[in-house]
């Protein structure tokens, strides 16, 4: 069957016109108008810079995950050992069961966890080549048998979670620690990191801690050792070689592309840029490095102790709700106890958020409401930027405005009240994080607007904002009753790129 001009598919149809336009003698303007077009068929605006890699992005999708730390310090009541443990006193009375770690933190919502699997004592939870000062050497059967890398993965993928390994680059227990040479970073640190990269290639982020040099046993020197933290750890070499058994683990921290968010007390900025550093980054910087959040679920050690008990629903809440909401990623301490599982409160209180975070944010009420947008960027060839994006569960589709067009409003009508308490905003950040300050209001009748969270600074989105309405992270309150929510972009980079409007 042939086709003629009027049923032949678009870009045909468009190279049609070009074609015709050059034959036909058109003016030099409109045919590089037509080149354009051709350039860019589907009007996708430009990128705003820095951007993410899609491995940062995939780890940004991670949002909220666990930290479990476990090791010497569980059986020597320590958070720091000095490196001189000996390896006898690793004694757990089982065999450890990071599934039952897992199962746990699943239960509590949380999309992966990370495993420490040599923290700054030395003592390696898998049997590496490359020190003795690890478990073959336990004190018991038991800890013979322990290979946390081996079945912290193997636990994860069956459970459908992402996993990642903190292996601390500071080793108080290695004589080459510091020593002058290069010995220990490459024959020791990144043979250790390469090591764990092969236990799995799916892994999503290895964690590597500021705490850099000072006193340790170091192979018994027994003196302080100090290093200079941006240069000693050859960081390009480290994650290139990672990279190359595992394509979309993140190096955290001193591997540069994933930053601390500046405290350990489970909150980030009201205003946070992906880039920079600190709690609130850097509008200016120029290198993207979203912010993850490391905060304690118990209320004192980061290790195992007997007397340290879960922190209250409400204050987990709020460290979600001070992170996840606002354009960081949580990672939530839970240790292992003794016996290599978690505490059976430990594993309740999770249950529990879980339980929460279902009826708090389960339930989406933003696809049942009408969209509009104030403005919506020109439809492109296979690609259109229409509100309704924002509420289609597509996070590859997104609502624009035409470029420079940096303030437009958004706004979700429903038929009948819905009872609101957080509005949540996500942006393309694919191409760059770009809003600089919105406001939310509410309607009851969709004509008088009232302010809700007058108190937040609403300023950056990123990857996801959540805004409580009543402008607080601590009291859930009653909640509104509306018809309408309108969310105004008042600035931006440039043209805002939103994928998803949610309403809770
Ligand atoms: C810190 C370490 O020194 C702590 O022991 C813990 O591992 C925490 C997550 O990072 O900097």
């Amino acid at each position: 069957m042939t086709k003629g001009f009027f049923n032949m598919p678009i870009r045909a149809a468009v190279s049609s016109v070009l074609l015709l336009s050059c034959t036909c003698g058109l003016s030099a303007q409109s045919i590089s108008l037509e080149k354009q077009t051709l350039a860019n068929p589907d009007n996708e605006p430009a990128p705003v810079f820095p951007v993410p890699s899609q491995r940062q992005i995939l780890w940004n999708e991670t949002e909220f995950y666990a930290f479990f730390h476990y090791g010497m310090n569980t059986y020597t009541d320590l958070e720091w050992g000095n490196g001189d443990e000996d390896e006898s006193l690793f004694q757990p009375t089982e065999v450890p069961d990071p599934r039952q770690w897992l199962e746990a933190v699943k239960a509590a919502g949380m999309k992966g966890g990370i495993a420490v699997v040599k923290h700054h004592d030395g003592f390696c939870l898998w049997p590496t080549a490359t020190t003795t000062h690890n478990i073959t050497k336990a004190g018991n059967e038991p800890g013979r048998a322990t290979n946390i890398p081996r079945d912290f993965a193997a636990a994860a993928r069956d459970l459908g979670l992402k996993y990642g390994f903190y292996v601390s680059p500071w080793d108080r227990n290695s004589a080459y620690y510091g020593d002058g040479t290069n010995r220990y970073v490459n024959d020791v640190f990144l043979k250790q990191c390469q090591e764990l990269a092969e236990y799995g290639s799916d892994q999503f982020e290895m964690w590597f801690d500021g705490a850099n040099g000072g006193s340790g046993y170091y192979g018994g020197a027994n003196e302080p050792r100090v290093v200079d933290h941006d240069t000693y750890y050859n960081i390009p070499n480290l994650r290139d070689k990672i990279h190359g058994i595992a394509p979309d683990c993140v190096m955290w921290g001193v591997g540069d592309e994933a930053r601390w968010i500046g405290n350990e007390a489970g909150w980030a900025g009201e205003t946070c840029w992906s880039y920079g550093s600190g709690t609130s980054g850097d509008e200016n910087a120029w290198k993207w490095k979203a912010g993850e959040s490391d905060a304690k679920a118990t209320l004192s050690g980061w290790f195992w102790h007997r007397d340290d008990d879960m922190r209250s629903l409400d204050q987990l809440w709020k460290f979600y709700l001070e992170t996840v909401g606002r354009n960081a990623t949580l990672i939530l301490n839970i240790p292992p106890n003794r016996t290599g599982k978690l505490p059976e409160t430990y594993v309740t209180r999770l249950r529990e958020f879980g339980e929460r975070l279902n009826q708090r944010l389960g339930t989406d009420l933003a696809p049942a409401a009408r969209i509009s947008a104030s403005a919506t960027r020109k439809a492109g060839l296979n690609r259109n930027y229409e509100a309704s994006n924002m509420t289609d569960g597509d996070k590859d589709s997104y609502w624009a405005t035409d470029d420079g067009d940096k303030d437009a409003s958004i706004i979700l009508e429903w038929d009948d009240p819905v009872n609101l308490h957080y509005i949540a905003l996500q942006e393309y950040i694919r191409k760059g994080q770009r809003v600089k300050d919105f406001t939310v209001e509410t309607s009851e009748n969709g004509i008088d607007w009232t302010p809700r969270a007058t108190n937040v600074q609403t300023t950056t989105v990123g990857y996801k904002r959540i805004i409580p309405l009543n402008g607080s992270t601590e009291e859930y309150g009653p909640g509104y009753n509306v018809k309408a929510v309108r969310i105004t972009i008042n600035d931006a980079k440039d043209s805002p790129l939103i994928h998803t409007v949610s309403a809770y």
